[in-house]
This record gives C-alpha cells, structure tokens and sequence, in this order.
C-alpha cells in the first residue's frame, strides 16, 4: 500500500558498536506525530542487532542486498530464508552500486525479486539513469527497461509488495541532487508506465526518491505529488541529519 517511507541505506558504513549507538540515539529522539514508515539498512552483519534494538519499535529493518538462491554453495553470500530468520523483512534490490560494481544485471535482478517475494519479503527495487543517459536524453527510456526487464514479469498481486526508488546514478553521494521538477518528472513517469502495464494499482506503488538528500532539500523534493519518501544514504549516518530528514516528509 502507498504510503510515505524515509528508509536509510548505510551502505559499508558502521560497526556493531556504531550501529548500537546510532539505534539507540534514534529511537532516543525519534520525531513524533508523522505518518511515515521510517526504516534502516543496516551491513549483514549488524541485521540482528538491528532487529533485536527495535524490536519494540516501528522502525524497521532492511536488508542491502540478497542472493538469489535458496541456499547451497555460494561463498560468502546470503539468502532470503537468512534474513527472514533474523527478522528482517525488506531487501534493498538493484542499487546502482549493486549493478556498477557487482555486475548485477537485470536478469539477475529479477531472479532476485522473484526469490524474495517467494519468501513473501519486501523489496525496494531501485532504478535511475547515469549521466551520460540524461545528457543524451535517453533516462527514461533506461528507467523503463530497468522496470521493465526486472519487475513487469511480476503477476498484479506481487505489487503490494514492491516499492520503487528512483535514484539517477549523478545524484548519488555526489551532492548533485535532482531539482524537484527533475525528481516529480521521473517519479510520474515511472508511475504511469507501471499503470499502462498494471492499471490503477499503480497509484497504490510507494516511490522514493534518492541521491544526495540532505536536511537543506528534503522537503521540496517530499513535496512533489508522486515522491512518498527517500532512500537516504550520506545523511542517513547521523541521527541529526536523519531526523531532520524524517522530520521534513
Ligand atoms: C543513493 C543514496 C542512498 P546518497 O545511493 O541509496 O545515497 O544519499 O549518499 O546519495
């Protein structure tokens, strides 16, 4: 179901004494009265802190990554059942760092997306254009395949499950931010070719935004009719900025 979501991914950013803190501090100062779900995504390794912290809260807990097996010989990686078995219900899938680095491809992704909603998880499945596509005016065309190639494979039901965050790849950690026309455009047009694919469930899909929010331009980005919330990654590792960002949706 739609609704509004601040979701901190810390990428390879704290250790277990540091994610301790940090969860203790939020749930110390966490701001009152918002209609919004509000999420971390903690490394592996600090999953089950995570969700032993919170687990008398409504802060929840997302995974970065996941493989896309069920199990077996796989050095070093992680699957679906592992997460569920340590409470963590959400998956970050597709990020442009996953897909830069790892070599993640959109078959791949989508094999993902398949296993997770098999465990009956939560995805957060990201998309978004490098520079080069929007010098070349060709980002929509390579969002759409993004969409296209990794989620409309998936039955109607399966959406209620999915939640899309747009985050263009010249945006992310690099303090360039999309203006919030840039970001409105986007977010609408993903909508509308979920809707010319799905129908109407299209205005029940959550879509956040990401890439270089801060507390300084949350709130204009927020306030576009179809951004319901961010992926935060920089300012999503102090509680200030956190907050300041919860606090502007
Ligand atoms: C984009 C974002 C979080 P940042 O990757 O996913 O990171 O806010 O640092 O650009």
């Amino acid at each position: 179901m739609r609704h509004k979501v601040i979701a901190g991914n810390w990428k390879m950013h704290k250790n277990a004494a540091e994610t301790t803190t940090f969860l203790n501090d939020l749930v110390n100062n966490m701001p009152t009265g918002k209609e919004v779900e509000v999420m971390v995504a903690p490394a592996f390794t600090n999953l089950m802190l995570a969700t032993q912290i919170l687990e008398d809260t409504n802060i929840t807990v997302a995974a970065q990554n996941m493989h896309q097996a069920e199990g077996g010989a796989f050095t070093g990686e992680i699957s679906a059942d592992m997460l569920k078995s340590v409470g963590v219900e959400t998956v970050i899938l597709g990020h442009s760092e996953r897909r830069q680095y790892f070599k993640e491809t959109p078959a791949l992704l989508a094999n993902k997306v398949d296993t997770a909603l098999r465990h009956k998880m939560r995805v957060i499945f990201c998309v978004g254009e490098e520079l080069k596509d929007r010098k070349s005016k060709q980002f929509q065309n390579v969002v759409f395949y993004q969409l296209k190639d990794s989620l409309f494979h998936l039955p109607k039901e399966a959406w209620e499950n999915i939640i899309i965050a747009y985050e263009p790849v010249w945006a992310i950690g690099t303090g360039e931010t999309a203006t919030p026309e840039q970001a409105q455009e986007m977010h609408q047009f993903i909508r509308e070719q979920i809707a010319h694919h799905y129908g109407s469930l299209a205005n029940n899909v959550t879509i956040l935004y990401g890439g270089s929010v801060k507390p300084d331009n949350a709130q204009t980005i927020f306030s576009q009719p179809d951004v319901d919330g961010g992926l935060i990654g920089g300012a999503a590792l102090n509680t200030t900025d956190f907050t300041a960002i919860i606090n502007a949706i």
